[in-house]
């Protein structure tokens, strides 16, 4: 079921915002101990309570190795009964980036050379955010694949791409613009022979957007990924987002959301709108402590985690589902209360559900909206009218 011929946008599709209704949410498991601490336990009680939550809200996959799926702490066993668990393997665990972007259109068309379904999924092509001199790990061999598992698992076409993007670093409205960053997008260790314009034509064929709006910067120390957007900056609806602040002028965050700022004010959506900007203070800033770090066992092909190293830690990086939003908490009082009223705020109709111990999926590089991957519901078979559950 490959469309081996055309971007998306010739067959009508285009990628629904993270609002828009899903059909089920994919996760995977972590496990590697060279990246996640103690060999996954604390990671994978992190992983249980975001699927958990998110269950309560619409079906979830976790898709687990085949020792995780067996061995007596296994996922099965930390997951309730109504979250699906499947056997896939992979490298590492992060679906945002080597899940499929899935696409929706409204009206389905057929004929020659065209496809009778409405979502579809696009499979990028992965080199661990760098390649192997710049990358996170040397193995990426299995993580190519779990799009195209996904895909195939749910019956739904695949778009292959062969430029190299990850999920994080690409934020759409939904209505034709997208949200990026030049520090991950136009990096060299990704696709170093694509000019901008070439990425922008690639975005605007896949996604089916119109206008790409370029930070700068995403956040300070999130090294992994190069500045994913989807620690920096991210849509509320359109014309709205929230972007990662912090107030201290000398801490290096506040130059690059400065330089955000700036882009977004002078900057405006597909439609013409300006955009409201809400600044989200990051907690702390926290770093890597020395007990943290010696629960890593060195030796795998993973980049080094060393202690003191700041932490790439934002409240922005926070998943919406069916009527839900599942944020992360890190033990900051004050900005994890803050950021709890700033996301109900602009999320009336939806419950913003906190997980306490994000700090672990920061540990292993990321966070919520990271480790999740949403497929959206089929538009032309939609039991629900919006993506608030009512
Ligand atoms: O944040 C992400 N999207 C992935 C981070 C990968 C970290 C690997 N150590």
């Amino acid at each position: 079921m490959d469309i081996t011929e055309g971007s998306p946008d010739l067959h009508g599709f285009r990628m629904p915002a993270e609002w828009e209704p899903h059909s089920q949410t994919w996760l995977g498991w972590p496990e590697r101990p060279d990246n996640w601490r103690h060999h996954g336990v604390y990671g994978q009680s992190a992983f249980a309570k975001v699927a958990s939550a998110i269950s309560k809200f619409e079906p979830v996959t976790v898709c687990a190795s085949p020792s995780q799926f067996l061995q007596w702490v296994n996922a099965r066993k930390q997951l309730p009964p109504d979250v699906r668990v499947v056997e896939m393997s992979m490298n590492d665990c992060w679906f945002r980036d080597t899940g499929p972007t899935f696409v929706v259109r409204e009206e389905g068309k057929s004929g020659p050379g065209t496809i009778e379904q409405n979502v579809a999924g696009i499979d990028w092509n992965f080199n661990s955010w760098g390649g192997i001199d710049d990358g996170c790990y040397i193995d990426w061999s299995l993580d190519l694949l779990v799009a195209r598992k996904i895909l195939s698992m749910e019956r739904v076409p695949r778009f292959p791409k062969s430029i190299i993007l990850e999920g994080g670093s690409i934020h759409v409205d939904g209505e034709g613009t997208c949200l990026t960053t030049e520090e991950c997008l136009l990096n060299k260790n990704r696709n170093p022979n694509l000019t901008k314009e070439q990425i922008e034509d690639v975005l605007k064929a896949y996604l089916g957007v119109t206008k790409i709006i370029w930070l700068p910067y995403g956040l300070y120390s999130d090294d992994d990924t190069n500045g994913h957007i989807d620690n920096m900056c991210c849509f509320v609806k359109p014309g709205v987002v929230l972007l990662s602040w912090i107030d201290d002028e000398s801490d290096p965050q506040h130059g690059r959301a400065v330089e955000a700022l700036t882009v977004l004010s002078n900057s405006t959506d597909a439609n013409g709108r300006k955009f409201e900007v809400i600044k989200l203070h990051v907690p702390g800033p926290l770093y890597m402590t020395d007990e943290e770090a010696a629960g890593f066992v060195p030796g795998g092909d993973a980049k080094p985690r060393l202690p003191n190293t700041r932490l790439a830690a934002t409240y922005v990086n926070f998943y919406i589902c069916n009527g839900g939003i599942i944020a992360p908490q890190f033990g900051d009082p004050k900005r994890d209360e803050e950021a709890v009223r700033v996301l109900s705020r602009a999320f009336p109709d939806r419950n913003v559900v906190t997980i306490e111990g994000a700090r672990e999926i920061v540990l292993g590089g990321g966070n919520i909206h990271c480790i999740t991957q949403q497929q959206p519901a089929d538009p032309m078979f939609m039991p629900l009218q919006n993506g608030n559950g009512v």
